[in-house]
């Protein structure tokens, strides 16, 4: 694949490593202002809310947590109307929260190995889960609702993100299910008579893991729901989706809970990547009457967070996603402020093709440079697209902090980068079409830039359709946001 990215691939750092520690300090306090602070120009026709989750404490009453996505989930919310814009952030009063922050400590264990104080003996066979409501924000079926795979989404109040509680989706979630982080917006579904659809999922490991699929339409009402169990563990954040099939990778891992339940770790922790086993790729109808047709695909070993996009050619199912060539566990001992990243395989970019005819995979790597975060126009969700947008190292080579933006054309090969290096980390963009817009990358990517320098984050608004002229916009918040996991954009 060749590339319009002039930089050479380097081994020098990017970045200092002090500079990235400092987007992981936790951000304690809740603001509500008008953005003055604007290089550029906010798009007079960019109209809507960017809503942001992610972890906003990194400690509670003065005792770190262990792990970033231990965090309490904070949501920003940046609303653009006119050529100006508002900021907020809010805490979701999840139970844990309002618990921990009365007593100035840590009274649960996270899954990623936070630890109650005072040793195992205070841990072990305290089996309570915190929902901590940290990784996903989307506003739909006019609630908004603040993810975390494990458990029920928490339903805000959008225009004043208080916390209005638990919600079960007017009874689609039964008790014990959950509601993963990552749903898929299909833009025209089958299922809804080609009007938009969510399509999410929720996940029951044991020794064998159940895999339930909801399908929602636009005033949230129930469209369909079904399960499928395989064989085994499973550890799946999140999916794809395409016209006619739900898609899972189901990760070669197992898992030993008894350091967990004898209060030595997390329960995240004792999840062990093997190697040498294939990764599981679980393709489901969508259609009931085809429901039968479950098909599995064995391909070679690797770790997957997070998926691109899926699109149906011919006999064919492809899958892009970011893949890890094995996941190092959560160390109990390590401090992740102190993460190696030499030591640690990067994310890169990878095509799954599924034949449906012969069963096999074959998978190709679209890019070697360490990305995370991958995103398209949302209208090309589950179908044939060109363009794809994740964050990226700056370098082209090693794994390290994310610190660009990368555009992909996949028709062509060409590549576009836009940096914040030396002092600046990026996030997830989230593309936002441009209204009347005449191509898939006619609109614009938005993130959240951690700057360094001035310990502050940056709302940058970049022009997808080039992204290696400078920003359009750098909104220059008052204050950091720590490093975040997910957001959406929303026409309210
Ligand atoms: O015990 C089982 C195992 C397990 C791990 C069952 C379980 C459901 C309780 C469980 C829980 C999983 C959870 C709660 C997962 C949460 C994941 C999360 C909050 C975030 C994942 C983020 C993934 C990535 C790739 C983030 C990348 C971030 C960067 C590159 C840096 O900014
Ligand atoms: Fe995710």
């Amino acid at each position: 694949m060749q590339n319009t990215i002039s930089e050479p691939s380097h081994n020098q750092l990017s970045y200092n490593p002090k500079d990235w520690q400092k987007g992981y300090l936790s951000q304690p306090n809740e603001y509500n202002y008008t953005i003055t602070n604007i290089d550029g120009e906010i798009p007079p026709d960019l109209k809507g809310t960017l809503f942001r989750n992610g972890p906003g404490l990194l400690d509670i009453g003065g005792l770190p947590i262990h792990h970033p996505f231990d965090g309490d989930g904070m949501i920003s919310a940046i609303r653009f109307q006119d050529g100006q814009a508002h900021y907020q952030n809010r805490y979701v009063r999840t139970l844990g929260y309002i618990d921990e922050q009365q007593a100035k400590t840590i009274l649960y264990r996270g899954v990623f190995g936070t630890q109650k104080p005072g040793g195992f003996l205070h841990n072990a066979f305290d089996l309570r889960i915190k929902n901590i409501a940290n990784t996903q924000v989307i506003y739909w079926g006019g609630k908004l609702l603040a993810l975390w795979e494990a458990d029920l989404p928490y339903h805000l109040n959008h225009e004043t993100l208080e916390t209005i509680g638990l919600d079960h989706l007017d009874g689609i979630l039964e008790p014990g299910e959950s509601f993963a982080a990552h749903p898929r917006i299909d833009p025209s579904s089958k299922f809804n008579d080609g009007s938009p659809s969510l399509v999410n999922f929720s996940i029951k490991p044991g020794l064998s893991t159940t895999i339930r699929i909801y399908e929602l339409d636009s005033h949230g009402s129930l469209l369909q729901k079904y399960a499928h169990t395989v064989p085994g563990f499973a550890f799946i954040h999140d999916f794809a989706i395409t016209p006619n099939y739900c898609i899972f990778f189901q990760n070669p891992v197992k898992f030993n809970p008894l350091p967990y339940l004898f209060g030595l770790c997390g329960a995240g922790q004792c999840v062990h990547f093997q190697t040498n086993q294939p990764t599981r790729i679980i393709v489901i109808p969508r259609d009931p009457a085809q429901r039968q047709n479950i098909r599995h695909f064995d391909a070679q070993s690797g770790f997957v967070f997070h998926h691109a996009n899926a699109f149906e050619q011919e006999n064919q199912i492809c899958v892009d996603s970011i893949c890890y060539q094995s996941l190092p566990g959560v160390d109990p001992q390590a401090n992740f402020r102190d993460t190696d990243f030499n030591a640690l395989e990067p994310g890169q970019l990878w095509r799954f093709t599924l034949d449906l005819t012969t069963g096999q995979v074959q998978r190709q790597l679209i890019e070697s440079r360490c990305c995370e975060f991958p995103t398209t126009h949302p209208n090309s969700v589950g179908r044939p697209y060109r363009y794809l947008y994740a964050a990226a190292a700056h370098n082209s080579q090693g794994n390290a902090p994310l610190q660009a933006i990368i555009k992909f054309d996949l028709e062509t090969g060409l590549r576009q980068l836009w940096t914040a290096a030396p002092h600046g980390f990026t996030g997830e963009p989230v593309f936002v079409p441009r209204p009347h817009a005449t191509s898939e990358d006619d609109g614009w990517l938005l993130t959240l830039v951690y700057d360094a320098q001035h310990h502050r984050s940056d709302v940058v608004i970049l022009d997808a359709k080039n992204l290696e002229k400078n920003a359009i916009a750098t909104l220059h918040l008052q204050h950091h946001i720590p490093y975040g996991l997910h957001g959406t954009f929303a026409n309210i």
